[in-house]
């Protein structure tokens, strides 16, 4: 950091009070004491501002561009705050001041750019990409209503519009906008830029590109909108409707426009430094956040080719050099492959280049299944990247290996060098620090501040693992934290829940293969043991938070089914005392951080070899929850540092259910047939009881769906989660166990550390 920014921040951060007395004054014309909640939240994002403004940008002989359709930041003010270091001297300005920096921060809307797990992962990346000091940006959309806003009606998901963008917000307007072509179809972009400011760090940017010509009036109803006037609606939703042709053509026009905006910026950029674009490779990486924007290969061909002189070899040869792909699935269904004539439609100056490049892969390589063009006239993205691209990393040790033997096996044995390994991480600053300073502030009373920037020495917290002390206070900070998530929920969600009830929680978008449908139906069978008499040790609540994708009807009835449950257990006196269910509304990245440091018991669940890795199940051990989980995705890994003490596995093994799919010999009904406990839970969901409350249509879907197809084999593995399930709640009753169990979760979290990933893909991959 150079002494000129240093100055000017520290003469900022000494007169803090000043500047905040300044601003109140200046925006509101009042003293801060005088403020209202809003107000305040105004004027600390004035001040977050300013200090960033004189924080030190990044820098570097070569920069990372994260380019990505997703960016699921979450709220940033004590984000922002954290990183800048002074935290808690606002805190204590704004006690003083007679105001309380947690309420004041329900003020801040939460930026509505992403979905799932793959777009927070790319918010952690950017935190600790900054953190690092690594010169790097996120390029993304701005989605002006983002993800829908869910509201449950009739015990049903409902889509709303999320208005997420205020005049006033961290979104910085640029001069900088492009003209942008879909053949002869010109749209204009325009630049915004969001601050990412590390922990005591340079700041990046998020370029957030969005189209001038945008119209949200198109919205009337729900989140329905016309979706062919793309001249006006390109950035209105992430994810439109893509259950028809239109939504399907406007994904893709979202992505061209998304690349070509990334591909100017950055050529511009090599520009401005003057840069020879042969040597393009050495000083920008670009990271393909899953196949969504794959589109850049080509796209910097064509420019390199029609308007900087490169001949096609040249223009190939260093894209490829430029350009890596990070793959987050297995299924199918995401494994984008758009048929070559819908980019024709939306893109017909790319396909010359789509086509060069197919070409050049059939000259070499004869197997069918290596091709990027099949047979059906399929454009598979994920082979552009891997022809094109120089590494292919899967996002945890099982799924890498996964995807070299058996998903991308005739990749890998093309190009063994590519493939490699990055397990994902989170950022302890958000997971920890801000949304858990209780559990913070005591970890660093008893192992000092070292885990802050390194984040393995945690484990100093293993010599503790037998004193009283730490134990029990361990227990006493999650009892504060489930106490202020009840008052959440009884204020969100009007259901009282009990603090001293274990706390079961599955948060995670809905998908089947994530198994929420197990999940209801352990439920549905302690219902029925509560109900023939057999009463659990203690009162449980199983709270979930998922969105469904409008479009997925049976995850659409999954979410009724849970609804149905809430409303018929919550209700039954018989039964409210030992079982609660709590499904969250509009789950976000806020309610996270709410539900994730009150959780006793991770579920997660998925049918192995599914989840390519997962990050919750990562958030939820550092806050001292024990999962219950399948052996998939990270869980094998949070599983091998914990040991089987310390965690709950079932289920059958990524092997096992990788052979069921190559045999297609999983048979739903024979499972439903032969165990009555299985057969009792699933009638359930068709009873009186249930169609009482709920739809017949919705209900008797899903009974069909999980007896005569169960796509993601909830049966084969229900009656070990139930027996597990079972073991984990009765683990709870020995204390001392238990929170020795808390302990070493929490001690060997620190590998998950979004730090150690991102310093492993600069290592591999970025080299920068
Ligand atoms: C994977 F393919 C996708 C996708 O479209 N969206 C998404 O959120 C998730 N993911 C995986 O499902 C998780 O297992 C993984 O942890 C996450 O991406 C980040 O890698």
């Amino acid at each position: 950091m150079s002494k000129h920014t240093n100055m000017q921040r520290d003469v900022l951060i000494l007169n803090l009070e000043e500047q905040l007395e300044g601003i109140a004054k200046d925006q509101f014309g009042k003293v801060l004491k005088d403020c209202t909640d809003r107000e305040a939240y105004y004027v600390l994002l004035e001040m977050t501002s300013r200090l960033m403004d004189v924080t030190e940008l990044n820098n570097g002989e070569k920069k990372i561009y994260y380019i990505s359709m997703e960016f699921l930041i979450g709220k940033l003010l004590s984000n922002n705050l954290i990183n800048l270091r002074v935290y808690d001297r606002i805190k204590d300005i704004l006690a003083k001041n007679g105001k309380d920096l947690a309420k004041i921060e329900e003020y801040e809307p939460e930026p509505s750019l992403g979905n799932g797990g793959l777009g927070r992962l790319a918010a952690c990346f950017l935190d600790s990409i900054a953190t690092l000091g690594l010169a790097g940006e996120g390029i993304g959309l701005n989605y002006h209503f983002g993800l829908f806003k869910q509201v449950f009606k009739d015990n049903l998901q409902v889509e709303e519009k999320n208005d997420w963008i205020e005049k006033n917000s961290w979104l910085e307007k640029t001069d900088t906008t492009f003209d942008i072509y879909f053949g002869r179809k010109k749209v204009v972009s325009r630049l915004y830029n969001m601050n990412i400011v590390g922990y005591r760090s340079g700041v990046n940017k998020l370029r957030l590109f969005d189209i001038e010509s945008i119209d949200e009036k198109l919205v009337k109803e729900g989140i329905n909108f016309d979706k062919t006037k793309t001249k006006n609606n390109l950035t209105l939703f992430l994810y439109p409707d893509d259950s028809d042709v239109a939504g399907n053509l406007l994904r893709i026009y979202q992505e061209y426009f998304l690349v070509s905006n990334a591909a100017h910026l950055i050529l511009r950029e090599q520009k401005e430094r003057q840069y020879d674009l042969h040597e393009l490779h050495n000083h920008a990486v670009i990271q393909i956040n899953d196949t969504h924007p794959t589109m850049i290969i080509p796209e910097l061909i064509r420019i390199l080719v029609e308007e900087k002189a490169f001949n096609i070899d040249e223009a190939i040869s260093v894209v490829s050099k430029t350009c890596a792909y990070t793959n987050h699935t297995i299924l199918a269904e995401a494994l984008e492959t758009w048929p070559l004539e819908y980019l024709e439609k939306v893109v017909p100056q790319l396909v010359p280049y789509i086509k060069e490049l197919d070409k050049r892969v059939r000259a070499k390589y004869k197997s069918s299944k290596v091709q990027i063009i099949d047979k059906e006239k399929k454009v598979h993205m994920a082979f552009i990247d891997i022809h094109y691209g120089f590494s292919v990393n899967g996002v945890a040790a099982i799924h890498t290996e996964i995807l070299k033997n058996s998903e991308l096996k005739d990749f890998y044995k093309i190009y063994p060098d590519k493939f490699n390994n990055k397990t994902n991480g989170i950022t302890f600053r958000r997971w920890l620090f801000s949304c858990n300073s209780p559990l913070t502030d005591f970890i660093s009373d008893v192992v000092g501040d070292g885990f802050k920037k390194d984040a393995t020495k945690l484990e100093k917290l293993l010599e503790y693992k037998d004193d009283r002390i730490t134990l029990e206070k361990l227990d006493e900070i999650k009892m504060l934290k489930k106490k202020e998530l009840a008052e959440y929920i009884k204020e969100h969600e009007n259901i009282e829940i009990d603090p001293e009830s274990i706390y079961d929680i599955q948060v995670k978008r809905l998908h089947e293969y994530k198994r929420q449908q197990m999940n209801a139906l352990y439920i549905i069978h302690k219902y029925l043991e509560i109900k023939g008499g057999k009463k659990p040790t203690r009162p449980i609540t199983f709270i979930f938070g998922a969105k469904a994708a409008p479009a997925y009807v049976i995850a659409k009835d999954i979410i009724h089914l849970i609804l149905v449950l809430q409303e018929i257990i919550n209700n039954d006196k018989d039964v409210n005392k030992y079982i609660k269910v709590v499904m969250a509304q509009n789950y976000n990245v806020s309610y996270a951080e709410k539900l994730i440091p009150a959780c006793d018991v991770s579920e997660q669940i998925s049918l192995a070899s599914k989840e390519a890795s997962g990050t919750g199940n990562m958030k939820f051990m550092l806050n001292g929850a024990v999962t219950l989980g399948t052996d998939d995705g990270a869980n094998v890994e949070i599983h091998e540092l914990v040991g089987d003490d310390n965690i709950f596995i079932f289920g059958a093994s990524a092997d096992e259910v990788i052979k069921h799919y190559k045999k297609a010999d999983y048979v739903s009904k024979d499972y439903y047939t032969k165990s009555p406990v299985i057969k009792e839970a699933v009638d359930f969901i068709i009873s009186k009881k249930c169609l009482k409350v709920g739809h017949k249509e919705n209900l008797e879907r899903l009974y069909n769906e999980l007896l005569n197809k169960d796509w993601f084999m909830t049966l084969l593995d229900l009656e070990s989660y139930i027996k597990k399930k079972d073991e984990i709640f009765e683990a709870y009753e020995d204390r001392d166990r238990w929170r020795q169990m808390m302990l070493v979760n929490i001690a060997k979290a620190g590998f998950f550390s979004s730090d150690r990933t991102i310093e492993e893909y600069n290592r591999d991959i970025w080299k920068c």
